[in-house]
């Protein structure tokens, strides 16, 4: 990844406008909790490889090195706490946006798994993590974490991933260049973001999760605290949440945080 090339690029006001290289960190998240009190919001920091790059719940991220997006955008909203997991709809509807630039044919095959995945067709292809510190009911940072499988041949995936992750590469034929990617996506971040600040709804971004949704009009198993459910992804509600009818009939929501959900009428 060059600097100078994700700048040249870069056409925001304040997202990726500073932007931190590394070329080997445990987690580009950890490493932006660790810095984030005192940096501007908008600094992104990236990294080529991490060594222990995680997911949601402390499950691991596979990270290897050169060849893929690892990187996280650290911002100060004035948002209250349980607003904040809804910008992990931003940064997905934003990767949707830059990548559908980048190819449109990538596009088209791009579908985003509520809440926080990314899918090639059938494969997971990135997901998004993010986190956030909190003082007397206040917002003091959040880190929204961006990790893309962009050049990624099958070897590069660790054995337990390979069948069910993909990269840009694999579904394609093609390599991209990531610097490409990355600026594209803090163009598509901020307006989006600004919007969401502004309006205090998800507006473009939801729209955009529906559109490309991977689970709207699908069955679903609902895992929580060790307990499954069955139901049916009617919708996303306004506030980014899943509008679902339950087996027996019922019509409720669950919001992110809660639950992990796989597909049961496919193979996702
Ligand atoms: C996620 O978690 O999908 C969020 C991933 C966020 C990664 C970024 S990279 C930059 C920043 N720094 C970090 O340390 N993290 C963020 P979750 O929904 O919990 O999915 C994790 C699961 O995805 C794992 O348990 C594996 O099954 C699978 N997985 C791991 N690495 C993968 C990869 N490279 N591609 C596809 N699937 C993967």
């Amino acid at each position: 990844m060059k600097q100078e090339v994700i700048a040249r690029l870069t056409r925001t006001e304040f997202i990726g406008k500073k932007i931190i290289i590394h070329q080997n960190i445990d987690s580009t998240n950890c490493e932006a909790k660790r810095q984030a009190s005192h940096l501007e919001e908008g600094t992104v920091i990236i990294s080529e490889v991490q060594t222990a790059g995680r997911g949601r719940l402390g499950r691991e991220w596979a990270s290897p090195a050169g060849k893929g997006i690892w990187q996280t955008i650290v911002l100060k909203p004035n948002l209250s706490p349980p607003k904040v997991p809804q910008l992990t709809l931003v940064a997905a509807a934003a990767v949707y946006l830059a990548v559908e630039k980048v190819d449109p044919n990538l596009g088209k095959i791009l579908k985003i798994k509520w809440p926080n995945d990314i899918y090639l067709r059938e494969k997971k292809a990135g997901g998004i993590l993010t986190e956030m510190q909190v003082s007397a009911d206040q917002v003091r940072w959040v880190v929204v974490g961006i990790g893309l499988n962009v050049n990624l041949t099958e070897n590069d995936f660790p054995e337990d991933l390979r069948g069910k992750a993909t990269s840009f590469l694999l579904e394609t034929g093609r390599s991209y260049d990531r610097n490409i990617i990355t600026a594209e996506i803090f163009n598509a971040f901020e307006p989006l973001y600004l919007e969401f600040l502004e309006t205090g709804e998800l507006g473009t971004s939801l729209e955009i999760c529906r559109q490309h949704s991977a689970v709207i009009g699908r069955k679903v198993i609902l895992s929580h605290g060790g307990s499954e459910k069955e139901a049916q992804v009617l919708d996303l509600g306004p506030q980014g949440e899943l509008i679902i009818r339950l087996i027996e009939g019922d019509i409720t929501s669950v919001v992110s945080g809660e639950v992990s959900l796989k597909v049961s009428d496919h193979t996702y």
